[in-house]
């Protein structure tokens, strides 16, 4: 696709050629041997992987432009990794879950309900631009999920749970809307969700 299409920078975004860093706190130190990636929940087989086991899991290309909500655009960021639909086949995931909980390094966290995390261009990714991914942007292994603003593109994944019910993220329960498509320019909350509230298919239904 070439810069100049109108129809793809989503409304008031501004395009970047650069590629910012954007997170809270600090990057967490990546440790070979102690790292390790859990898939859990409401699945038929847990994944429990090393890196070494994480790096053999079938890779795929995928070329996505990624939306900001502070409103930079970067386009075409050639990423390589595991896809969500292969991680949802090797777990069996169960039909009852209905979100994906991503859990960082350093507890950042976020979510998104399953058809999101469904689309054929979710990614689980270890490279960018053909080069491992660097500490900054997420190393060893980072979510991106193109069809949603990057906060739900959680770098230094450690752990995807599928669950039932959804946990809001770490913006989420800061003002920011669940759903976070920048097409419809959902950036924030109509009325900010409170910590310990349970939402289930987008609806408030236990507001303690
Ligand atoms: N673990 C973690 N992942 C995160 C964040 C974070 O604070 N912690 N910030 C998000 C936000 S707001 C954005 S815009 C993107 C930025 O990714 P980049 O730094 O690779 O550009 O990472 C997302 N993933
Ligand atoms: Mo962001």
């Amino acid at each position: 696709m070439s810069d100049t299409r109108e129809d793809r920078l989503p409304p008031n975004q501004v395009l970047t050629r650069k590629w910012p860093v954007l997170h809270v706190g600090s990057i967490p130190l990546f440790v070979p041997e102690l790292w390790s990636f859990r898939v859990s929940g409401l699945v038929e087989r847990e994944l429990h992987l090393d890196w070494p086991a994480f790096q053999v899991l079938p890779m795929t290309d995928v070329r996505a432009d990624m939306h900001c909500v502070t409103r930079w655009s970067r386009y075409d960021n050639d990423w390589r990794g595991v896809s969500a639909r292969e991680i949802i086949r090797q777990a069996g995931v169960l039909p009852e879950a209905r979100f994906v909980n991503l859990l960082c390094d350093g507890g950042y966290t976020t979510s998104v309900p399953i058809d999101v995390f469904s689309a054929d261009d979710v990614l689980l990714a270890t490279t960018h631009s053909g080069q491992p991914l660097t500490p900054e942007h997420g190393y060893p292994l980072r979510a991106v999920i193109p069809d949603r603003y990057a906060w739900k593109s959680a770098k230094w994944l450690r752990e995807i749970r599928f669950e039932a019910e959804d946990h809001l993220g770490f913006w989420e329960l800061r003002g920011y809307h669940n759903n976070a498509d920048p097409w419809r320019e959902e950036r924030f909350a109509d009325e900010p969700i409170r910590r310990g509230q349970v939402v289930r298919r987008g609806q408030v239904i236990d507001g303690r």
